[in-house]
């Protein structure tokens, strides 16, 4: 019998949580013979509510989700973990600046990586998705020095998944008949979705997906701006933020991770930048990449049109951008 490994998810109270830690309890991420030991992190304020997610937890009645530990300790809830999901942050409120934003998650991910550093397992592997995700996953690491860099990650998940399905219903077919297409740069409205490299399966084959929708206009446009503005448009319908694909797209992220890609696939994840493609060295960046054994590659030598280059400068001046403006909180 496989031994419990201890996972971590923070902002436990919070909406994308509570879709998030059904799929660990119920196998569907680290697998239907993995053992979980669940750490809650929230912060003082939010602990009676996470007592009523703990006991909804036992009343799932699952077999493989051993102890739950509901604490706003990060030394408790780093303690020997195997995975992490960073979920909570602070959300923008009303009137709000975008470096306001930044300080307060700057100091959230400061402490959360100085308790990795400490008390995680080395081999531990991160996935941050509270915003601002890039930029918060390369402070988490630069407080977690004696964890390797390639161990932080940021999620785009997401924002592939929107993606796929759109280009699928376009196309007019399942889901899972779409293959390969890109998330670049930042988890934000500059991220550049690329389904130049993306393939359709039909019945007459597998076939590029750029000359099946034979439409540039649609593909370098519409599309484009559909998937930047997509979390906006259920914000503006739900008036809460996406949170069930969301913690759908955090468990594919993980499983992939855990378990590997699928051959002839690849999947995009906000990975510490090691200047492919031309992108400057310490950003986390949204790279599509292969997985094996539980490491990462990024995918290399991909053709990159002119357009697709402009896209890509756009959103990696803007996390250069995050970066010192993070810089200059730190100093501070
Ligand atoms: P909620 O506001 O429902 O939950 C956030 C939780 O985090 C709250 O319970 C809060 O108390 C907690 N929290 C705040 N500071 C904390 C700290 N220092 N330690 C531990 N917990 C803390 O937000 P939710 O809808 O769950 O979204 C969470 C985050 O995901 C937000 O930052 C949101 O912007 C981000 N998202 C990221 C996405 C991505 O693709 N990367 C997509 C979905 C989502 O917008």
């Amino acid at each position: 019998h496989a031994e419990p490994i201890d996972v971590v998810v923070t902002g436990a109270a919070g909406q994308i949580a509570y879709s998030l830690l059904y799929q660990i309890a119920a196998g569907t991420i680290f697998g239907p013979q993995q053992p979980i030991n669940l750490r809650l992190l929230d912060i003082p304020p939010m602990l009676k509510v996470l007592d009523g997610v703990v006991m909804e937890l036992e009343d799932l009645a699952l077999p493989l989700l051993r102890e739950v530990l509901p604490t706003a300790e990060p030394a408790k809830a780093f303690n020997n973990v195997a995975a992490a999901f960073l979920v909570g942050a602070m959300p923008r409120k009303e009137g709000m600046e975008r470096k306001d934003l930044l300080a307060a998650n700057v100091e959230i991910f400061k402490v959360q990586g100085e308790a990795l550093d400490k008390y995680a397992r080395k081999d531990v592997k991160v996935l941050v998705v509270g915003n601002p995700a890039n930029t918060n996953a390369i402070i988490c690491s630069h407080y977690a020095p004696s964890i390797p860099k390639e161990n932080f990650t940021a999620m785009t998940r997401l924002d592939q998944n929107r993606a796929q399905a759109t280009l699928a219903a376009k196309l007019n077919v399942q889901v899972d008949k779409i293959k390969n297409v890109i998330i670049w740069g930042n988890h934000s409205s500059t991220q550049y979705p690329d389904a130049a490299h993306a393939t359709v399966t039909l019945s007459s084959g597998v076939k590029p997906v750029p000359s099946e929708i034979n439409d540039d206009e649609w593909l370098n446009n519409i599309f484009v701006s559909t998937i930047q503005k997509r979390g906006a448009a259920v914000i503006a319908a739900r008036k809460m933020s996406s949170a069930m694909s969301a913690a759908k797209a955090a468990g594919d992220h993980m499983r992939d991770w855990w378990f590997g890609t699928k051959p002839g696939e690849w999947v995009s994840m906000g990975v510490v930048s090691d200047g492919s493609y031309g992108i400057s060295k310490d950003v986390v960046f949204s790279f599509p990449v292969i997985i094996k054994d539980k490491h990462y590659e990024i995918v290399q030598n991909l053709p990159i049109s002119d357009f697709a280059k402009s896209k890509l400068d756009i959103t990696s001046k803007e996390l250069e951008e995050e970066r010192a403006e993070a810089n200059n909180v730190l100093k501070k």
